[in-house]
């Protein structure tokens, strides 16, 4: 047993609880609950737990003001007034259910493709993520999702050249030497690993932070080089071409274990840290000193993360990027190589969750969620297949957090789209439901989690009672599917069965199941801790490939291109004129993507919509620090507070998201702005690629 339950001598009637945080977030935190006459009373970090360390972050120190909160929607609610009026009235489970199932048998009946399921990571377990809910879509017969939204982009990336989502052991990088941040504010958005990279730090290790703002990581970090957001891809070959002039390679490691060195030599020397300079907007010997230390430190790491591939050429740029640990060797160092995304280490049994069996022989569409706004405004044909006439949405927030909010709010106010939101909260896009549905938060049910930035397992048991009348999201999947006639056995599957089934017979569980695993509360996946010291990549040739032999075959340039966003200078020139910021949108600290924000403690310290321009644009403008602005696009607006700041370039708005619209002063957000062009590889969304004007707001 790795952690015995925790006893209170002092207090008979505590008792301990073992918990996993649900959020979308690579630390997946271990947590304990003390749970007191069915109420759950504390909730802390499992001090026992290797990565958690018996931390919490201040969002989910919060996570018991938010379970208890006053707004929690705890019975079925029903629209009772025009589309987005917000008026609902209460009705029974069954006359919800009964009635939520004849509408979807109806359009079934015609074609049940024009039902689609919206939905991300609310919770990240799972059995309430993609569970007893796919099933259920996939029996209907609806269009399937393509969840795009966050990290598509980055993961078809790293899946070309590691042949997928795999890296260092996130625990090795307290021993690392030279630790590169790029393209991530830890401190926000992986407190975790930043505990890790502080040990490194102490021991003497060098950080670096790539980012175009300088956030509190960049501030904490040895060296900071602050670039023109979607330029990465340069970097990194003007890296590799240094690396390349000054013979920082490990020839033995690039013979034995790559694929197509001699292409990317060749074109590595194209870039010098001049030519790669002017387009990232950094001076070229901060990209030498980059290429020397990446060069000649054993252990050199690098934290990559997910704000970078944001952007049109976000696919190609974590390709890029990927080439590097190869070209030094680093891998062969435990505490060496690259960490995107641990979840490719995991063996989870993805087809016994979801069932895709159950389509059968039906050729059903697929909708990319990075343009729901285009999807529901189309009007059926032309290859698009039906209309969407019915969206059900669960674990998401898309009104507040899907790009071109204009489009999506369109969209989601159709009179004719029935609308089933399954919340915990009020949420705006809850306010455009036909049916809202009261679901259990992570107290009120049972789950098992992995994890994207570490390597354990995590269970997650149920604390307390569901609240009200909430049903865990696979009870209210169950009981629709009671409701639709649907009788295969696996509708009957409890959720102890569900997260059982999960945990794939695998030799990475190495004999884990779930029964064993609730015990000890987490548990470390099988593994080496240095995967790649002897190559043996999951890609199809074994190699790190540094080509892509698909292109190569089809006579495409096989190498990571540099493709500059959609919105620059560069691209878009008349637009760039009129709109001559960039306009960046990462998450802001309190708040999880749109979760937190209605959690009043949390919005207190965030204050209101904020954000950061620099001194000599503000001048430019006439805008004062503290005063209330505009930013604009041609397809929409979102109302801020200014600081006026050089931690921002010259150029670049930063604007910390994701506001609830509703609670916003002007009952809008950043995604106004943003729009739905796709990145270049994974379908993803470009939140970071985004040109505005900021403008004094009236009085
Ligand atoms: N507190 C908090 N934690 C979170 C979240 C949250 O909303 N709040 N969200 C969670 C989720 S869903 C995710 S996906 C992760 C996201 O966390 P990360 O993967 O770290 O990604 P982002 O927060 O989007 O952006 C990280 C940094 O990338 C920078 N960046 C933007 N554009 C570029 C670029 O072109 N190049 C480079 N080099 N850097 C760029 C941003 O300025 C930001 O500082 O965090 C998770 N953790
Ligand atoms: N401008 C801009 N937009 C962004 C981003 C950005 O950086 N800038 N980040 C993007 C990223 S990285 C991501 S991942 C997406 C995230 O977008 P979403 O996945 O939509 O994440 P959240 O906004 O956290 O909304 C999740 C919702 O799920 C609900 N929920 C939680 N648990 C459960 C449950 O058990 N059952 C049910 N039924 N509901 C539950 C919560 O109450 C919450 O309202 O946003 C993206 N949008
Ligand atoms: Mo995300």
């Amino acid at each position: 047993m790795l952690n015995e339950p925790q006893t209170h001598d002092a207090d008979p009637a505590l008792r301990t609880v073992r918990a996993a945080c649900p959020h979308d977030c690579p630390d997946t935190c271990a947590m304990l609950v003390g749970v007191r006459d069915g109420v759950a009373v504390q909730l802390r970090g499992d001090p026992s737990h290797p990565t958690t360390g018996g931390a919490l972050c201040t969002k989910v120190s919060r996570y018991l003001e938010r379970t208890y909160h006053a707004g929690r929607v705890l019975q079925p609610l029903r629209r009772a007034g025009p589309k987005g009026s917000g008026r609902f009235e209460p009705v029974s489970w069954e006359q919800a259910l009964g009635d939520i199932a004849g509408r979807l048998r109806a359009l079934a009946e015609v074609d049940a493709q024009s039902i689609l399921p919206y939905s991300y990571c609310g919770t990240m377990g799972l059995v309430q993520g993609e569970s007893m809910a796919a099933r259920f879509f996939h029996r209907l017969g609806a269009s399937r999702l393509d969840r795009t939204i966050c990290s598509s982009a980055g993961a078809e990336g790293l899946r070309q050249v590691l042949g997928g989502l795999v890296g260092m052991d996130v625990e090795q990088f307290a021993n690392s030497r030279l630790i590169v941040i790029w393209g991530s504010n830890s401190i926000t958005s992986n407190l975790h690993f930043w505990s890790l990279a502080q040990q490194a730090k102490r021991q003497g290790a060098t950080l670096v932070c790539i980012d175009p703002w300088r956030n509190d990581t960049a501030r904490r970090c040895h060296m900071h080089l602050q670039l023109r957001p979607g330029t990465d891809s340069a970097l990194a070959w003007a890296l590799m071409g240094e690396l390349v002039r000054n013979d920082w390679l490990d020839h033995d490691y690039i013979e034995r274990h790559t694929l197509g060195f001699e292409l990317l030599r060749e074109r590595a020397l194209q870039w010098s840290p001049e030519r790669a300079g002017a387009l990232c907007g950094l001076p070229p010997d901060s990209i030498r000193e980059l290429a020397r230390l990446l060069g000649t430190t054993r252990a050199a790491a690098i934290r990559l993360n997910y704000g970078l591939q944001r952007v049109r050429g976000g696919g190609n740029t974590v390709r890029a990027i990927a080439c590097l640990p190869a070209l030094t060797g680093a891998w062969r160092e435990p505490a060496g190589g690259l960490l995107l995304s641990s979840s490719g280490h995991f063996a989870v049994d993805t087809a016994a969750l979801e069932r895709p069996d159950l389509l059968g022989d039906r050729i059903v569409r697929t909708i990319n969620m990075s343009a729901i706004g285009d999807a529901l405004l189309h009007p059926g044909g032309d290859g698009f297949g039906p209309r969407i006439d019915a969206l059900v949405v669960y674990n998401s927030n898309p009104a507040a957090v899907a790009p071109d909010s204009g489009r999506v709010l369109a969209g989601l106010r159709r009179e004719d789209l029935f609308t089933v939101v399954l919340e915990h909260f009020r949420t705006d896009t809850a306010d455009l439901a036909d049916y809202i549905l009261p679901a259990t938060t992570q107290l009120e049910h049972i789950d098992v989690h992995k994890s994207y930035g570490h390597r354990y397992w995590v269970a997650n048991e149920q604390a307390i009672e569901p609240l009200g009348q909430a049903r865990a999201n696979t009870q209210i999947f169950r009981d629709l599917a009671r409701h639709m006639g649907f009788t295969e056995p696996c509708f009957g599957d409890s959720d102890e069965q569900i997260a059982a089934q999960a945990l794939a017979d695998d030799p990475r569980n190495a004999g884990l199941d779930f029964a064993t695993l609730r015990k000890q509360g987490w548990a470390k996946v099988a593994g080496c801790e240095a995967p790649f010291a002897d190559g043996g990549f999951p890609t199809p040739s074994g190699r790190c490939q540094l080509a892509w032999p698909a292109d190569l075959e089809a006579g495409r340039d096989p190498l990571p291109q540099v493709i500059l966003p959609y919105e620059c200078a560069e691209t878009a020139p008349e637009l760039a004129r009129r709109y001559p910021l960039a306009m960046i949108s990462p998450p802001a600290r309190n708040f999880l993507n749109s979760s937190f924000v209605n959690v009043d403690s949390l919005r207190r310290t965030e204050g209101e919509p904020a954000l950061l321009l620099h001194p000599l644009d503000a001048a430019e403008r006439g805008i004062a620090d503290g005063q209330r602005v505009r930013c604009f696009n041609d397809r929409g607006e979102a109302l801020a507070r200014c600081h006026v700041s050089d931690d921002t370039r010259q150029g670049l708005v930063v604007v910390f998201g994701v506001w609830w619209r509703k609670l916003s002063p002007d009952g809008r957000n950043v995604n106004e702005l943003t729009h739905q062009g796709l990145t270049d590889l994974g379908g993803g969304a470009c939140f970071y690629d985004c040109l505005v004007q900021v403008a004094a707001a009236p009085a």
